[in-house]
């Protein structure tokens, strides 16, 4: 059975096409910089948003029209699956993601879920096998369940952090399986709500330990994966452990989990946490730590975790622009973190969806190795730190000056001689790169 039956592998037909069932930008094949641009983006389909979102808000009931559920969970669960890998291949996207409850159901006891987490993943294995596709990521919800209510590794009970222990576990374990690239640790609901009631201390030592139980797991069944940590700075907690960027590398540093961990930033997280997108990535670049995306988008004016899909070619620009600085976020990708907003409520709006998101990122990729081929920004940084390349500046950054030589050095200047930015300028030739 098709879910998707009126829609064929979309193609890239280029702008002029009346087809909405097409990519205008995305051409997967299409050299960016000498490279594909589908090994550039590393599109990645999301399980949640996709299969077990139902579109209901705080004020309303879900709207999604959507026809995979029977009456039997296991047979529900396949037909989930089924939907996503038609979608999956339609869209031509090679990589996707998903939590442990995501995919299979809970059941009664952990054993049972366990069980139900064999059965659907020996599914999904075949499904990758017979398509050719990747696991992005994996992770595990240890936030929606009651359970849950203090958080996972930073809950008062200890029990509950056992619990935790074993879904990690599990979730390694089936990385394993089905041999994925990276393993996501998103806080939940690692935070507080007052301080009047928690002991911060305790908490953060807690959650390094079960961090540093992962790796070593990970390690002892020889399953060589990156690690991600995806910092959120509020909701659903008042307060979340894992903030933003730097916070995330004050914590992995204060533990020594450098090695082991790098980030997976979310573009809603970003502007939750007042900071841009590329502001995040620019700091997990700076600490060696750009691990992988989640590529949303935030509607400002509500200030909440919307995850609507990326249709801001400003925004994708900054953040290609980031990771081609980087050289790239392999073994990452660019997830797409997002969801169907409620009044996009048909199955084909899936589609359509997605195509708009990867679209977008196809043109910031576009626009940002232009940008990189022309040396735009470098130049601007060139000129604005000139005075660093030679005589004194030169020797500040070779360390050889002391605060005896600076003083020195400053009450022989006659005069500071300022250059003016040119900002407004800098922003409009920016502007010109976004076509
Ligand atoms: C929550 C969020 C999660 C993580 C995975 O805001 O982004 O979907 O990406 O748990
Ligand atoms: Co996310």
């Amino acid at each position: 059975m098709s879910y998707f039956p009126n829609v064929d592998k979309i193609k890239y037909e280029g702008v002029e096409t009346k087809n909405m069932y097409a990519f205008r930008h995305y051409n997967p094949d299409e050299l960016v910089l000498g490279k594909p641009m589908k090994e550039h983006l590393r599109f990645s389909l999301a399980f949640w948003h996709t299969i077990t979102e139902d579109g209901s808000d705080p004020f309303g009931v879900g709207t999604y029209q959507r026809n995979w559920d029977e009456k039997d969970p296991i047979e529900t669960a396949k037909n989930r699956v089924d939907a996503f890998f038609e979608l999956l291949t339609k869209l031509n996207m090679e990589y996707f993601c998903f939590h442990d409850v995501d995919i299979a159901p809970q059941g009664e006891s952990l054993e049972e879920f366990f069980n139900n987490l064999d059965i659907i993943t020996d599914y999904i294995k075949e499904k990758m096998e017979e398509h050719n596709v990747n696991l992005l990521w994996n992770t595990q919800n240890m936030f929606s369940h009651p359970r849950f209510l203090n958080g996972a590794s930073t809950s008062n009970n200890a029990d509950v952090y056992a619990y935790s222990a074993a879904q990690i576990k599990k979730t390694i374990d089936i990385s394993k399986k089905l041999g994925g690239k990276n393993v996501v640790f998103w806080g939940g609901r690692e935070g507080y709500e007052t301080l009047l009631n928690t002991d911060m201390s305790l908490e953060l030592d807690n959650m390094a330990k079960m961090f540093k139980m992962a790796v070593d797991y990970a390690n002892s069944i020889n399953h060589d994966i990156q690690f991600l940590i995806e910092p959120k700075p509020k909701e659903p907690m008042t307060h979340q452990y894992d903030y933003d960027a730097a916070t995330a590398m004050a914590f992995l540093q204060k533990y020594d989990l450098t090695d082991d961990f790098k980030l997976n930033l979310e573009g809603n997280h970003a502007t939750l946490a007042g900071h841009t997108f590329e502001h995040e990535l620019r700091v997990a670049r700076t600490y060696n730590a750009l691990g992988s995306i989640d590529a949303n988008h935030a509607e400002k004016m509500l200030g909440w975790d919307t995850d609507e899909f990326p249709t801001n070619i400003y925004d994708t620009t900054l953040t290609m622009y980031e990771i081609l600085e980087n050289g790239g976020i392999e073994p990452g990708g660019i997830n797409f973190d997002a969801k169907v907003r409620r009044t996009s409520f048909e199955m084909n709006d899936l589609v359509l969806a997605h195509i708009a998101g990867m679209d977008t990122f196809a043109r910031g990729l576009k626009a940002a190795a232009k940008i990189k081929d022309d040396k735009f920004i470098s130049n601007v940084l060139d000129e604005k730190y000139k005075s660093f390349t030679h005589g004194i500046g030169q020797n500040i950054v070779d360390g050889k000056e002391t605060l005896e030589s600076l003083s020195e050095y400053a009450l022989n200047l006659k005069e500071i001689k300022l250059e003016s930015s040119h900002i407004e300028h800098i922003k409009s030739v920016f502007n010109d790169y976004l076509t």
